[in-house]
């Protein structure tokens, strides 16, 4: 599909989002290039009048998020949310995700727990009958890096720590990525606790119940799945 027509349909899904944001709450701001079409969006609401607070789930969306003149407050200073948008890479029909390509899993997936609802918003190229053709991030802490790819090597996992431009991908927390191929793996619960059971894993961008609400664009329309 042409690029701006999944743009499109990005922009679409993240617009129908913003009609579930109401006066006075406190909103999880997603990571990613649909979730940055949200916070847009949220700052034009915001300067006609719509009184919020924004948590943002990254050092990104915190910068965007300011940009567009959004109030924004810690996690520690709000404890719950009223409600987090966010995207996902991919998403299967019972709404299970795979998140985490742009590095923001963690503080994405405490958001989300920490969230009355949760809204996933998503272009139709995310829609999956299967999760794991797209890798499943891993967030890491350096300290452990080689013993855990060694040990997700044995696993069958073909771990790939995730680099950028200037060496090792590093998240906002400061720990690694590995990127692993899931497909193999059908009880993806227990691979998620087999993962998190792993001492040095941090977090997994395996968010299988999180989601309250799923909006995907596509073509002209938005379709949402509850
Ligand atoms: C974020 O949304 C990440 O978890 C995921 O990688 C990203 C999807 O990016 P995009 O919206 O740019 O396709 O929440």
């Amino acid at each position: 599909m042409k690029i701006e027509n999944v743009n499109n349909e990005k922009k679409l899904a993240a617009l129908e989002a913003v009609k579930y944001v109401q006066n006075g709450m406190i909103v999880g701001l997603g990571t990613g290039s649909t979730s940055a079409y949200m916070i847009e969006k949220l700052g034009e609401e915001v300067s006609n009048g719509l009184d919020i607070q924004g948590v943002p789930s990254s050092e990104r969306s915190a910068a965007l998020a300011e940009e567009y003149g959004i109030p924004l407050v810690s996690l520690n200073e709000v404890v719950e949310l009223d409600i987090t948008i966010d995207g996902a890479d991919e998403f299967d029909p019972g709404l299970q995700l795979i998140k985490g390509g742009g590095g923001a899993l963690l503080r994405e997936k405490i958001l989300a727990h920490n969230s009355k609802m949760n809204i996933i918003i998503a272009d139709s190229g995310k829609a999956v009958s299967k999760l794991g053709k797209f890798k499943l991030p891993i967030e890491i802490i350096p300290f452990a890096a080689n013993s855990i790819i060694a040990e997700l090597h044995k696993m069958g996992l073909k771990p790939e720590l995730r680099k950028n431009r200037e060496g090792e991908f590093r998240t906002d927390e400061n720990n690694l990525i590995v990127d692993v191929d899931i497909w193999d793996h059908e009880d993806l619960t227990q691979l998620n606790l087999d993962l998190l059971n792993i001492p040095g894993v941090v977090e997994t961008g395996l968010f299988l119940k999180t989601t309250d609400i799923l909006i995907m664009g596509k073509d002209k329309e938005v379709v949402t799945y509850k």
